[in-house]
């Protein structure tokens, strides 16, 4: 990771080494913590944060499924990302705004403890390190939704799908794996949503077991633009052998090519033309090249 100059922490900016906690934080200890991750892209009119807003609703909706009370507004939380960017001088990075509950109260009942709130922003490139991944279902299931807020996303959370990259490291046949549900069906990566392509149509999985990604939101705005249909219909590994494309939509994956899933390849295993064409207006959205799609784009200034 590639320190910036500032963090902005509980509503001040302080250099990124002095961005430290207790080690008694209750987030640290349970996972209760909610968090984003956001990019910020180049524009002709210079940086701009991808659908800002959206990401800043989530985070607080987020918050309210472990009952917990952002100390900041939305507003302030947008305009506090805005000013990380311009005091880092940076014109591409990711974003990671994340509250916790603090230090001050320890056991199962976070109510009582703190609730602290930062805000990190550092360059990011590729996240799964190629155009095209070769994919691993996992052997441990996508959480159950009655056992979590499976649209809400919380740092415990994210221990299933630690369990789960894990699979792939060190496994040079593949470079992600891939969750089913409890049901059997496709549900998504550990980071990133999952689109299929069958006869020129998008299929989806849909809302219920998934996080609802944004970018999983924006591409199937842009594939509708196109005149693509889009489905949100369940997908058993059995429907794989009859998909001619398939991708992962995330904010850190951004559009990446699904080639093979358990060595099988989909469609002919090579990108295909439904994928370039997403990932191309994709990449044209973020960069603010889409003038129908210019309020996705919260200009830095
Ligand atoms: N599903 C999961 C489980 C998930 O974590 C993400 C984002 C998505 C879908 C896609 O959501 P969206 O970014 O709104 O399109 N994963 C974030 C965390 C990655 C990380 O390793 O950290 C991300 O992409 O920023």
């Amino acid at each position: 990771m590639e320190p910036t100059k500032y963090i902005w922490m509980d509503g001040t900016f302080v250099p990124w080494a002095k961005a430290t906690v207790h080690v008694l934080v209750h987030g640290l200890h349970y996972g209760s913590a909610v968090f984003e991750g956001v990019r910020c892209y180049e524009t002709p009119k210079g940086p701009a944060v991808f659908r800002l807003k959206e990401h800043t609703d989530r985070l607080l909706y987020s918050a309210k499924a472990i009952d917990m009370t952002s100390p900041f507004s939305r507003d302030e939380l947008m305009e506090a990302t805005k000013e990380l960017i311009r005091r880092n001088k940076i014109k591409e990075c990711y974003i990671r705004p994340i509250l916790f509950y603090g230090y001050g109260k320890m056991g199962l009942r976070p109510g009582g403890a703190p609730v602290q709130s930062t805000i990190a922003c550092w360059p990011w490139g590729s996240y799964l390190g190629h155009e095209a991944v070769r994919v691993k279902t996992s052997k441990h299931i996508r959480l159950h939704p009655r056992s979590v807020v499976p649209d809400a996303k919380v740092s415990g959370h994210y221990v299933n799908s630690i369990m789960a990259s894990l699979e792939v490291v060190g496994d040079d046949r593949y470079d992600e794996s891939l969750f089913l549900d409890f049901e059997g069906n496709i549900a998504e990566g550990p980071g990133e949503n999952i689109f299929f392509v069958r006869d020129g149509k998008l299929i989806t999985p849909p809302h219920g077991m998934i996080l609802p990604g944004i970018t999983r939101d924006s591409v199937v705005s842009l594939a509708k633009d196109r005149g693509l249909t889009v489905t949100e219909k369940t997908v058993k590994p059995e429907d794989l052998a009859s998909m001619d494309e398939c991708f992962f939509t995330g904010t850190a994956a951004e559009v990446t090519a699904v080639v093979s899933i358990d060595g099988k390849k989909i469609g002919n295993g090579k990108i295909g033309p439904v994928t370039t064409t997403l990932k191309k207006a994709y990449l044209d959205a973020v960069h603010g090249k889409d003038p129908k799609h210019q309020a996705w784009c919260a200009y830095v200034g």
